[in-house]
Order: C-alpha cells, then sequence, then structure tokens
C-alpha cells in the first residue's frame, strides 16, 4: 500500500464513515498517479532518456581545459534550469495548498440540481489553495492582509472552482476598479516597498478616495487579517451566485466556509515577529497538522434569497461590498470538506493550480455582480501567460476527473494526442463525435439561467450600490471591545507609516467619521488629527452577531501548541502528566530545553528535547508551561526563558507555572490573572487549562499589557 492510499483510508474514518464513495474519493488520487515519476531504484537519465554515466564533471577538452559546446547533457541540464521559474500569480503569488474531499449533507435538492451537492454518498475529490493577496511567493505568511480561500472540487459533472476570501466583502464594486486597486495595494513603484503590506502611501491614497472600499478596508484592519494559522479562518464566496434546480428554478446565494477548529489570530506584534522568525509559518502549520492526522474540516454554508425577495433589502444583493446579515437570512449548512493529504510537489499541485470563477457545473449559475462578471474573464487569460498557453487545463492538477471532449486543438504543451480526423462541428466524417448533451433534471448539458434583462446599455454604478458605510459601521460595533481596539491599533499604525499628512487626515476625517465617530476620534487622537467637533455622530448600527470571531470559539483543543519549558532538575511526574493530557486532547506538547541538548530529570534520567528554546520561540505556541524541579535559581540566570515567559505573557497566553516556578510571577513582576495559573501537580489546572486553550487568548490582560503611564 503506497503513501497516499494509506492516507485515504484514514481519512474514511476520520470522517467517519467507511463508505462505498472511498473510491470515488481517491479518484483525483488516482488519476493524479498515472502523473506521478517516482525515480527510486531507476537510473539517471537525461529528458530523452539516455542513460548517464558521469552526472558530476561536465566535457572538458583536457582535465584543466575549456568546456565543449557538444556536451549535451549539460546544455540540457542548464537550459531546463534556466527555464525553471514561471512568472507568479500578479495577485495571491505566496500560497499553499492541500487535497481532501467534500460531501454534502442530505436534502439539498430542493436548492440545487448539482451531483456534488444534492447526492450525500459522493464524496467529491477538491483540493484548496490559501493565499496572501499583495506579497510576492517568497514573502511572509504572517503579513496583514486577506486570505484566499480558492477550492476546486473535481466533480462527476466537471470542475467547480469556489475562488473566495476569507472576507465576506471586497475592496471594489466593479472589475474595472481592480487595476488601480491592485497598482495602489501592491509595493510603491519606486523602491519596491513594503513587501507583503498595506501600510503605505499609494493604498491608503487609493482607499481613501474610493469610499466603497470602506467595509473591506475595515476587515483588513480588523484581526482577521492576521489569522492564527490557515485552518482557523472563515472562507466566503463574496459575491452572490445562482443555485439551480432540477426544474430549473433559480434562487439567489451566498456561499460560507466555517471552520470547525473555530476562530483564532494572531496579536500584531506576534504577527510581525513571526513574519521574521519563521516566514513560512502558516504553510508549515497547516502541512504538519495534515501530516499529524489532524484534518482540517469546514462546513459549507449558503444563504438563499429567493428571486422575488431580490429587493427586499437596504443594500443590493449584487453589491459585493456588502454582507447578508445573517439575522436577515439565516446562513444554512449543506456539507462539509476535509483536507487530509498534503501535496507530492508544490510547482506541480499548488503553483500550477489554475482557479477561475467561469468554472461551474449545471446546478450553479452566475449572478450579474459587476465584479464577478469581470473576474469570468480574468482568470482564464491570467492562466494564459502564466502557464504558457491554452492547455493549462491538461496539467495534472487541473484535469477534470469527469471526460471532456470537443474540438479544441493544438496549441503550446499539448499532451493530449488526439484522435479523428474531424476537429469540427457539424460533421459526417466521425459520426459528428463528440456531441451536444441538451440540458436535463439530472447529467444534463449546461444551460445558462435564462433571466430576463431589459435595459440601456451603459456606464453607470447603480444607484443601489451608493451606501459605502452602514455596513462597516454594523461591522465596527459588532465587534467585542478588545476587537474593535485591535481595529483602532490597526488604523493607527497603518496611517503612522503614510508619509504624506493630507491623506491620513483624508481617511480618518472623511472616512472613519463617516464610519463611526468614535473610532475616527481614537485613530485622530493617536496621530495628533482633530475631528470636526460639530459633525453629527453617524447612527448607531444594529449588531450582527456572527462578526465577532468570539462567535466562533472551537469545541476542543485538538492541534494547539503548548511549549514546555525544562531545566535540570525537572519533575519527570509532571512531565508524564502533561503528557498524557495532551495526548487525551489531541493537543501538540514540545518538551523544550535551554540547548538542543537533553537535559537531566530530578531522578537523574534524561529528558529528550524537542526544541531549543532559543529557536521555538512563544509565539508559535498557544501556551505555555514551565515545569518544577528544585531548580527555580537556574529559571532566574536564564536571560531567554524569562523573556520567553514574558512574551507568551505578553502575547495574552495561558501560562502554568508548576511548583517552585510559581515564584517567577514576583521575579517576573507577572500580575496574576486568569490565564497565570499555579499548581503542585499538573493534573489539578488541566481542565483549567484547556479552557484557557479553547478560548485562546486572556483578553482581560490585555488592559495591562497595553497601559503606557500617564
Ligand atoms: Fe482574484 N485574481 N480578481 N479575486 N483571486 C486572481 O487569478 C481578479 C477577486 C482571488 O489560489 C488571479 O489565477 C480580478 C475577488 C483568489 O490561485 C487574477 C478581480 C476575490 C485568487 C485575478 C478579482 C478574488 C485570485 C491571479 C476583479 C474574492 C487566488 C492569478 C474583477 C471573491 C487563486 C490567478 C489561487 C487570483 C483577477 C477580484 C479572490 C489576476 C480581475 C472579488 C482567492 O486572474
Amino acid at each position: 500500500m503506497n503513501k497516499h492510499q494509506s492516507k485515504h483510508n484514514n481519512a474514511s474514518e476520520v470522517a467517519g464513515t467507511d463508505s462505498p464513495d472511498k473510491d470515488n474519493h481517491s479518484l483525483k488520487s488516482d488519476q493524479l498517479d498515472q502523473f506521478r515519476s517516482d525515480a527510486s531504484h531507476q537510473a539517471l537519465t537525461t529528458n530523452q532518456g539516455v542513460k548517464i554515466s558521469d552526472n558530476q564533471n561536465s566535457l572538458r577538452a583536457g582535465v584543466r581545459g575549456s568546456t565543449l559546446l557538444e556536451d549535451f547533457i549539460l546544455r540540457e541540464k542548464i537550459t531546463h534550469f534556466d527555464h525553471e521559474r514561471i512568472p507568479e500569480r500578479i495577485v495571491h503569488a505566496r500560497g499553499v495548498g492541500a487535497h481532501g474531499y467534500f460531501q454534502a449533507y442530505a436534502g439539498n435538492e430542493k436548492y440545487s440540481k448539482a451531483g456534488f451537492l444534492t447526492d450525500p454518498d459522493i464524496q467529491t475529490p477538491v483540493f484548496v489553495r490559501f493565499s496572501t493577496v499583495q506579497g510576492p511567493r517568497g514573502s511572509a505568511d504572517t503579513v496583514r492582509d486577506i486570505r484566499g480561500f480558492a477550492i476546486k472540487f473535481y466533480t462527476q459533472e466537471g470542475n467547480f472552482d469556489l475562488v473566495g476570501n476569507n472576507a465576506p466583502v471586497f475592496f471594489i464594486q466593479d472589475g474595472i476598479k481592480f487595476p488601480d486597486f491592485v497598482h495602489a495595494v501592491k509595493p510603491e513603484p519606486h523602491t519596491e516597498v513594503p513587501t507583503g503590506a498595506s501600510a503605505h502611501d499609494t493604498f491608503w491614497d487609493f482607499v481613501s478616495l474610493v469610499p466603497e472600499s470602506a467595509h473591506a478596508v475595515m476587515w483588513a484592519m480588523s484581526d482577521r487579517a492576521i489569522p492564527r494559522n490557515l485552518r482557523s479562518i472563515q472562507g466566503f464566496g463574496v459575491h452572490t451566485f445562482r443555485l439551480i434546480d432540477a426544474q430549473g428554478k433559480g434562487r439567489f446565494v451566498k456561499f460560507h466556509w466555517t471552520p470547525k477548529q473555530g476562530l483564532a489570530a494572531l496579536v500584531w506584534d506576534e504577527a510581525q515577529k513571526l513574519a521574521g522568525k519563521d516566514p513560512d509559518f502558516h504553510r508549515r502549520d497547516l502541512y504538519e497538522a495534515i501530516e499529524n492526522g489532524f484534518y482540517p474540516e469546514w462546513e459549507l454554508g449558503i444563504q438563499i434569497v429567493e428571486e422575488e425577495n431580490e429587493m427586499d433589502f437596504d443594500f443590493d444583493i449584487l453589491d459585493p461590498t456588502k454582507i447578508i446579515p445573517e439575522e436577515l437570512v439565516p446562513v444554512i449548512p449543506i456539507g462539509k470538506f476535509v483536507l487530509n493529504r498534503n501535496v507530492d510537489n508544490f510547482f506541480a499541485e499548488i503553483e500550477q493550480i489554475a482557479f477561475c470563477p467561469g468554472h461551474i457545473v449545471p446546478g450553479i449559475d452566475f449572478s450579474n455582480d459587476p465584479l464577478l462578471q469581470a473576474r469570468l474573464f480574468s482568470y482564464t487569460d491570467t492562466q494564459i501567460s502564466r502557464l504558457g498557453g491554452p492547455n493549462f487545463h491538461q496539467l495534472p492538477i487541473n484535469k477534470p476527473v469527469c471526460p471532456f471532449h470537443n474540438q479544441q486543438r493544438d496549441a503550446m504543451h499539448q499532451t493530449t494526442i488526439h484522435k479523428g480526423q474531424a476537429s469540427y462541428q457539424p460533421n459526417s466524417i466521425d459520426n459528428n463525435w463528440p456531441v451536444e448533451t441538451p440540458p436535463a433534471e439530472k447529467n444534463g448539458g449546461f444551460e445558462s439561467y435564462q433571466e430576463r434583462i431589459d435595459g440601456h446599455k451603459i456606464r453607470q454604478r447603480s444607484e443601489s450600490f451608493a451606501d459605502h458605510f452602514s455596513q462597516a459601521r454594523l461591522y465596527y460595533q459588532s465587534l467585542a471591545p478588545h476587537e474593535q481596539g485591535h481595529v483602532v491599533d490597526a488604523y493607527t499604525f497603518e496611517l503612522s507609516k503614510v508619509q504624506r499628512q493630507h491623506i491620513r487626515e483624508r481617511e480618518v476625517q472623511e472616512v472613519l467619521a463617516q464610519i463611526d465617530l468614535d473610532l475616527a476620534k481614537q485613530v485622530g487622537d493617536n496621530l495628533g488629527i482633530e475631528i470636526a467637533t460639530d459633525q453629527t455622530l453617524p447612527k448607531a448600527a444594529e449588531k450582527s452577531k456572527k462578526l465577532s470571531m468570539l462567535a466562533f470559539i472551537p469545541e476542543d483543543i485538538v492541534a494547539k501548541k503548548i511549549a514546555v519549558l525544562v531545566h535540570d532538575g525537572v519533575n519527570p511526574d509532571n512531565i508524564a502528566a502533561i503528557k498524557d493530557w495532551a495526548a487525551q486532547e489531541q493537543a501538540v506538547v514540545h518538551v523544550l530545553t535551554p540547548l538542543a541538548a537533553p537535559v537531566k530529570d530530578a531522578k537523574d534520567q534524561q529528558v529528550a528535547s524537542d526544541g531549543m528554546q532559543k529557536a521555538e520561540p512563544s509565539i508559535a505556541y498557544d501556551a505555555v508551561i514551565v515545569v518544577d524541579g528544585d531548580n527555580l535559581d537556574k529559571v532566574e540566570k536564564d536571560g531567554v526563558a524569562k523573556h520567553y515567559i514574558l512574551e507568551a505573557y505578553k502575547h495574552l497566553k495561558p501560562i502554568i507555572l508548576l511548583g517552585d516556578k510559581s515564584g517567577l510571577t514576583e521575579i517576573l513582576d507577572l500580575e496574576v490573572d486568569d490565564g497565570v495559573l499555579s499548581a503542585d501537580k499538573f493534573t489539578a489546572v488541566k481542565k483549567e487549562l484547556t479552557e484557557r486553550i479553547r478560548h485562546h487568548r486572556i483578553w482581560s490582560r490585555e488592559a495591562v499589557v497595553k497601559s503606557i503611564p500617564a
């Protein structure tokens, strides 16, 4: 059994099914198998299959002579190497992905006729790619940015791509503004600075002049834009789409992905430090979680709006800068997906995958959202230059799992040897094959939804897209107080990096003041910008309950990481108790030692090191435990360990000080709070620790950490 087969079996165990669909689920994997190249026990050859006898020396005219042009082995190798890089994505260049499967819940026929949404017995193979938007391929994972959340479903009726983000709204309403927006957020043209960040003049110049961006900018300034890991983000289709049922009836729909892992964010200081200490933090986390069998899972939810209710809202459902609050239209769960297999090769799978919002299947259709409409053109166009021609659908990662045949021929990188002589239709030479399939209730050909159109050909934004601030206000006012504080901090930080005073002022006085006067005043005070006192307060928004991240606390602490600090003389019983607890909770414990060498415990036995405290910083963990032993003096003299604890305290993490280590509260001048727990035996605090980790941070501590003396 190869590695991949064994993982599939695990996957169905995790999914709790011993399903007949296993075959279906492994379809994509089997399909990829024919492209996998395994060189073990194989001879080294050229690309023409000629066995190579010397891969260490080029062909020379004498041992100290010049290299000969004749050396076809050298030339082939270097030529190939010279062309190893392809253009990176113009946006979303930095990304990572994994394989998995989607499974629908029962009862969705009332919304859509799509097979993968309606047959709960099918496990549809999927590939997900998460990304940041601004930075290049080599940029850091933890920058402040919206995350791309793109998923390809390899369905039996063709590929369906849901190319979304982890924020439910976008910065612009019309695709014609996309190049302007991207030019503004990308590094400044004269310096190519900053990498992976929006904290610079051109971004704030643009967004302060384009008020339709206000809502999405608010999301980007919130904790959503600095996720703790990619397993703990929501995903949104952003645009309103359509679902079509078997009778041909269309309904508007918004797609939501909700992680079983709950939502969790970094704190800003942590995000910045991680960008330097571990720029690969998110991709490593995803890879390790999947390798360790902690398969991340998301539930697919839909909000349905009947056609006759399209105009019932005080915003336009075609406007991609708006959400439909869940209080108005509930989110109905219709399925889930699980990521259970890492890629074999980053380039062939993550880099070469080509998404396009235009890849849809019968049962799903577009809406007239003008941003979505422009996207339908852009993605295929971009793949042609990025992947070198129009045959990118033939790459293993992009190939549908169902049969596909048509009269398209030739072009760069054609890998299919088409049989038959009639590459046109109609034809009598090949009996007119392949033929069209008429639309039908099930398994029919694709038919566009027959929407009635009656209007002028016109360049004009609909009046119904005009309110740019109400939902930005709704978002801000729905956040918990600590989340609002982070939004104030983020605007302050970003605008403090803007060199031009008039841009700072415009954002605070003309944008923020229209969203929430209190927010504008706080940011204004931090930047020394006055807000006109005669300004009327924008009206308060109703709160929406699913906007705060506190609405998504996970049920368990599976895959959370705990640093356990030990020194010579440490108490082995507590280490054993910590490991038992972690195994039960499926949490990850790392015993961190002062050096990478093992330490000796109180019984003179070796304690193995999972890493050195200096190299595995507290910012990579969710909690810290300092184990007892008659050795407080050792920790007191250990600057690295002391900094470790202080940093975890600063980042609002639970800290457990066992036995003599409770003395550290005094040594480090820590204010004891709900998250600083002491006990002689670890078992006495383990329940509380689980709860603290589940809630992720000790928010009440933030006031102490942030306090600045008057
Ligand atoms: Fe994209 N976008 N986009 N975008 N986008 C790309 O396609 C574009 C938009 C999103 O992991 C590109 O293959 C235009 C909204 C994701 O490979 C490009 C417009 C949303 C990804 C492109 C938008 C997204 C992309 C770059 C305005 C959220 C990464 C490479 C009309 C709903 C997919 C590529 C991956 C990638 C164009 C707006 C999400 C250039 C013109 C809105 C997640 O074609």
